[in-house]
């Protein structure tokens, strides 16, 4: 069935890039939106929109009833989740099978297989697919998971298997605290997800974590867009992604991409998905989970593989069969993606919403901007703090990391404090740089007062002129510009600070 008008059930950035390719295929697009959402641009960029409720997710972005309601009302015959919100959601995408609205994305059944991370692991399992050592099955007797403990060998890891982004996790160093942890974990467990079920697994202590693009269709055709490393994040949060990893040699690539596939193929996937896994120093790698959900990273795929992944995922929702094979996809340069949040780095990244005042962003070639605001807007207190999503592509890393800190300087952000300055720390490590990094860099390398530092030369000319000036005004003198001759300042810059 080809579709003629499509639902976005989000906001933001993620709704306007998906209607942006559902227009370029001919398609209608219908925005949904709370009131605090009235004026935002995913609004103004929909054909139609439909307010959905007040400002809080859970009365408005989250409740299927009113998404359901507005496909109806609009004659939508798809609808596209984004990410967050309803799109992981089994209950919503069976909701949608029974009134007839296709969901682009995958079944039911898979995000239930998927969702729980011991089915996900006992369904790689039957495909010989790398594990973490460690128990597939929930804990239920502590003297037995102790013995396992054992055999697996402290540091130790304990998982709620309801979990995700790092909730419900405990790591035991020696066989003492075992069972004071795994109680614990439990009942944490229990009251966070209302469901108590635990496992262990060896603590793999420098992990990168690096996750593999699957597509897959309606007539069983699975492929791997290759992989996007995420190692830089903090408290469970990604901060920088990159495509391809600057470790996998070609052979590793091709290796975890058949196993992303066969993940896929266990549970019927169908559309865009990712397969996580853990790689330790000695490059083995172990499958941890499977998102079943377009991700915030998509970007840096899309720029290394020429692919636009929404597009592929309105193609394979209307039952069509994937137009590649995987012999046709290549790596072409690299991204890197950075996330633009309105928080202090400098003040342990608390939000820091307001009103964008200057709103500049920056434009040439290689850089992309994913963002759903402009110059003038409130930002809201009631959803995610992300501005947007500065993407760059080079031939080579070091061109894209270049091309990453010429857009960081460029962009202007005046209203609210940003974690540009952080990303522009990161994009100038020497660790980073060297490639060299695991999921802690961001605890190992980053203090608040390395941003002191993160001035531009052009930022220091500024500087050097103002008390260039300053000092001559002193000296009531109005040759300044003779006095310091090697000082340049640009009007451009000048007017943007
Ligand atoms: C691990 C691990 C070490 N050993 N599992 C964190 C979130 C979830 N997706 C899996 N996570 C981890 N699982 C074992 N056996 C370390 C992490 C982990 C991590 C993984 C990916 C990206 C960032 C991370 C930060 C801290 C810990």
């Amino acid at each position: 069935m080809k579709f003629t008008k499509i639902l976005i059930a989000n906001r933001g950035e993620i709704a306007l890039r998906i209607m942006r390719s559902a227009r370029e295929m001919g398609i209608k697009t219908v925005a949904v939106y709370s009131e605090a959402d009235r004026n935002a641009l995913h609004v103004r960029y929909a054909d139609e929109s439909v307010c959905i409720g007040p400002p809080p997710s859970n009365q408005s972005y989250l409740v299927i009833d009113r998404i359901i309601a507005a496909a109806k009302s609009t004659g939508a015959q798809a609808i596209h989740p984004g990410y967050g919100f309803l799109s992981e959601n089994a209950a919503f995408a069976r909701a949608l099978r029974e009134e007839g609205i296709v969901l682009i994305g995958p079944s039911p059944e898979s995000m239930e297989m998927m969702g729980d991370k011991l089915s996900a692991k006992a369904a790689a399992k039957k495909y010989d697919i790398p594990l973490v050592p460690g128990t597939d099955y929930a804990i239920t007797d502590v003297a037995e998971a102790k013995k396992v403990a054992k055999q697996v060998g402290f540091p130790i890891l304990i998982k709620a298997s309801a979990g995700g982004g790092g909730k419900g996790m405990r790591i035991v160093e020696k066989e003492s605290e075992f069972e004071e942890n795994l109680q614990r974990a439990v009942s944490e467990a229990q009251s966070a997800f209302g469901d108590g079920s635990v496992f262990i697994e060896r603590y793999v202590s420098s992990p990168r974590h690096v996750e593999i693009q699957v597509l897959g269709d309606t007539h069983g055709n699975v492929v791997y867009l290759f992989e996007r490393e995420c190692s830089i994040q903090r408290r469970h949060q990604k901060v920088v992604e990159e495509a391809p990893s600057s470790v996998l040699t070609p052979a590793i690539r091709e290796a975890m991409g058949k196993c992303a596939v066969m993940v896929a193929k266990a549970c019927n996937y169908v559309g865009a998905g990712t397969v996580e896994f853990l790689l330790d120093e000695n490059k083995n790698f172990y499958f941890l989970e499977m998102n079943t959900r377009l991700q915030v990273e998509h970007p840096v795929t899309e720029m290394i593989t020429g692919k636009d992944l929404v597009k592929e995922q309105i193609l394979i929702a209307q039952g069509e069969p994937l137009s590649f094979v995987q012999e046709d996809l290549i790596i072409n340069g690299h991204a890197m993606e950075i996330r633009v949040y309105a928080e202090d780095p400098a003040n342990n990244f608390l939000p820091d919403i307001g009103k964008l005042i200057r709103y500049v962003r920056p434009q040439g070639s290689g850089v992309r901007v994913d963002d759903g605001f402009e110059q003038g807007m409130d930002i809201p207190i009631y959803y995610d703090p992300m501005i947007a999503k500065l993407i760059t592509w080079g031939n080579t890393r070091e061109e894209a990391i270049e091309r990453m800190i010429r857009a960081i300087d460029e962009y202007t952000i005046v209203g609210c404090q940003t974690t540009l300055p952080f990303c522009k720390f990161v994009m100038k490590h020497d660790a980073f740089r060297s490639g060299n990094f695991d999921t802690h860099f961001v605890k190992h390398y980053f203090t608040p007062d390395v941003l002191k530092e993160t001035f531009t030369d052009e930022e220091l000319n500024v500087a050097a002129f103002m008390s260039n000036m300053l000092q001559s005004k002193a000296k009531n003198s109005n040759s300044v510009l003779q006095q310091n001759g090697t000082t340049t300042v640009s009007k451009w810059k000048l007017n943007r600070l």
